[in-house]
This record gives C-alpha cells, structure tokens and sequence, in this order.
C-alpha cells in the first residue's frame, strides 16, 4: 500500500501543473534591456536609458532606471522633432497555454494632450493605450499627471508572439517643457503548464527499482531498532533478576538481625552484633519495635511455656515499654522476652529453638495480673 501511494505521487509529478508566471520582465536597472530603441533622426528626442532625471528618484517604480521619451540632458523637455521614435520589445509567447497573456508596465507621462504631441504603446501594430490628446481614442487612456502610474492590458489573440512598442512623437515644439514619457518595469504573464505527460514503463521501473532500495533501507533500519529493543529488554531482565537478589539478600540480613535481636532477648544480655539493655549503647528501642512487630503479624500463644502466672504479650509490651522509660532496662529485656516467647512467630526461624522458656535456659517474667504502671 505504502509503495502504492508513492507511485501515485511520483506519477503525478511528472506531469507539469498549469501556473501564472512571468514570461517577460524588464526593470530597466541598468540598461533599456530587452527593448530595442529606435531614434527617428527628426528632431532631438528620443527613446533612451536615464536614472538621472526627477521621475527616476520619484517613487511609484523600480528606481532609479527608466526608459524615456525626451530630449537627452533635459528633463524638462521633450523636443521639437517630427518623426516617432520607439522602444520595442519582442516577447515569445509560446509558452503560454491559455489566452490570457497580459502587458503589465508603469509610466509617468507629462506632455502636451494636444494632436500635435503624442505618446502610445501598440501591441502587435494595434494602438491600445494613449494619451488623451492622441487623434484617434484608445482602448486605454494613459493618465497625464506626471506621477508614477501602473496598469495591466489584456493581450487579445492566442499565444505565439508579442510586439510591444512604446511611441512618442511631436510635431510641434512649442509648450514642450515636460518630462516627456518614462515607461518602467514591463512586464509580460500568461498561464504556462498544465500539459502533464505519464511516465514511460522505463520511468515507472526505475521509480520501483529506487522504492525498493528505499524499503530495503527502512528493512535494515527496523531490524536495527528490532534488535536495540531486544537488548533492553534483555537489560530489564536482568536489572529485575539484580533487584530480586538484592531483595533477597535484605531479606536475609533482615532476618539475621532478627534472629540476633531474639537471641539477645532470651538472654537479655549481648548476641553477636547487637547489644542489650539500652542504657549502655544497645540496642533496646529496636528489640522493642521488633516485638511489637511480631505482636502484631502472630497470634499470641495461649502458653507455651511450662511457667505460670504469665500475662498475655500485649501486657509484657507495655510493661517492656514503661520500665525502659523508668530506666529499668534489665527488667524492660525481660519483659520483652518474655512478650516474644508468648507468640507463635519467633519460633520459625532456621537454627532457632522451638518455643519455650525453659528450653532456652532464659527467665521469663511472671505476672499474675497485667498491671502495667502509668
Ligand atoms: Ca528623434
Ligand atoms: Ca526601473
Ligand atoms: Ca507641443
């Protein structure tokens, strides 16, 4: 499906969309460009490349380069000659796919709007833009008010070549101290494109021969990314393996102490890392939270022992509690001992005596009554 879609894709690209595009452009930066200039030998104006003059610097174009109609070194004057002068460019439109070229340009005109002074373009030897002194009307009246102005002609007629020719021409020199006529930034567009052609059986087998390749690179790359997801589950694996022996090696140390603070408590007295009572820096406080600990995990036994006059394990806690408070520490480890032989719990533990006090050789507390002092 994936391989599909792309040759879709790769099929329809090979075809060329229909666009607007710009098919001729002329900003006159340095030189007239692709227009040609033709000076009628009557008379001083003519058509030619200037940035010097007042419209050159006026905004409303591409300043400063320009084409005038004008006489040469005065900007405020276009002569006194009688023959036309022009500036013609000669666009192919071949390339365009729909009738819908058009001439766009700036200008900046300033002249007398008399018969006698006269400023036009023709496009393929027809008159379609002109001032409004100009003998015969226009299709498109170029304002004269010597500002910058721009306009868009439609080009009548299908695509093939273009004319485009500026004129200008006076027969008279008289109220001729004018700018004359600036043209500026010509610019030619139509439709191009839109005649799409499909792939030759040679074209779509060197697609597929360049997707394979393609999926044979992202083959390789999921067996890599395969195999790093391999590898870290394999790290999990054994980062869980490392957590349960550390877990089992607490465990073990939790019960070796454990066992050393039961063996202690029998004894009221030292086990090999653990030390009872209290008052000389052992470790008391902690036998007394592992009894209660045990107190709360077991059941108390009824009486395993052989003695009498014993108080239940909760009593002895208590008791435990109270006289270490009182700093009776020796008698607190018996009180707790003996709590800790009357539950069930503390007789599971490997190389550990069954229960009993006697079987332990320790003494045990007895108690007729529970009354543990306030
Ligand atoms: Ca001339
Ligand atoms: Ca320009
Ligand atoms: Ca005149």
């Amino acid at each position: 499906m994936r391989r599909l879609s792309l040759l879709v894709g790769v099929l329809m690209l090979l075809g060329t969309a229909a666009m607007a595009a710009d098919i001729f452009t002329e900003p006159f930066t340095s030189s007239a460009g692709g227009f040609t200039l033709y000076n009628n030998p009557s008379g001083a104006e003519q058509w030619y490349w200037l940035n010097s003059c007042p419209a050159n610097t006026a905004g409303g174009h591409s300043t400063p380069g320009t084409i005038r109609w004008g006489a040469v070194g005065n900007c405020t004057n276009y002569g006194s000659g009688s023959g036309i002068d022009t500036a013609t460019a000669n666009v192919n439109t071949a390339s365009c796919t729909a009738a819908d070229i058009t001439v766009k340009f700036s200008y900046l005109l300033n002249m007398q709007e008399t018969y006698y002074d006269r400023a036009w373009l023709t496009i393929n030897g027809t008159n379609v833009a002109c001032h409004a002194g100009y003998p015969t009307a226009c299709p498109y009246v170029l304002s004269n008010n010597n500002t910058w102005t721009t306009v868009t002609i439609p080009v009548a007629g299908s695509p093939g070549s273009l004319a485009l020719v500026f004129n200008g021409q006076t027969l008279d020199s008289i109220g001729n101290s004018a700018q004359g006529f600036h043209v500026d930034d010509v610019i030619v567009s139509c439709t191009t494109g839109g005649t799409g052609t499909c792939a030759s059986p040679q074209q779509v087998a060197a697609i597929e021969a360049k997707m394979d390749a393609a999926e044979d690179v992202l083959g390789t790359i999921e067996s890599g990314v395969n195999q790093i997801i391999a590898l870290t589950g394999n790290l999990e694996a054994k980062a869980d393996s490392a957590e349960a022996k550390l877990d089992g090696l607490a465990d073990q140390i939790d019960d070796q102490t454990a066992f050393q603070i039961d063996q202690a408590l029998l004894v009221c007295g030292c086990s090999p890392s653990l030390y009872l009572p209290e008052a000389r820096g052992g470790m008391q406080a902690m036998a007394l939270a592992h009894v209660r600990a045990m107190h709360t995990s077991v059941a108390a036994s009824a009486d395993p022992d052989e003695a009498v006059d014993l108080a239940d394990a909760d009593c002895y806690i208590k008791l435990a509690q109270t006289l270490a408070n009182g700093g009776r520490h020796k008698v607190a480890c018996m009180a707790l001992s003996t709590a800790m032989q009357l539950l069930d719990g503390h007789t599971e533990r490997p190389g550990y005596h069954p229960r009993g006090v006697e079987d332990q050789g320790s003494e045990h507390l007895c108690l007729a009554t529970c009354e543990v002092p306030q």
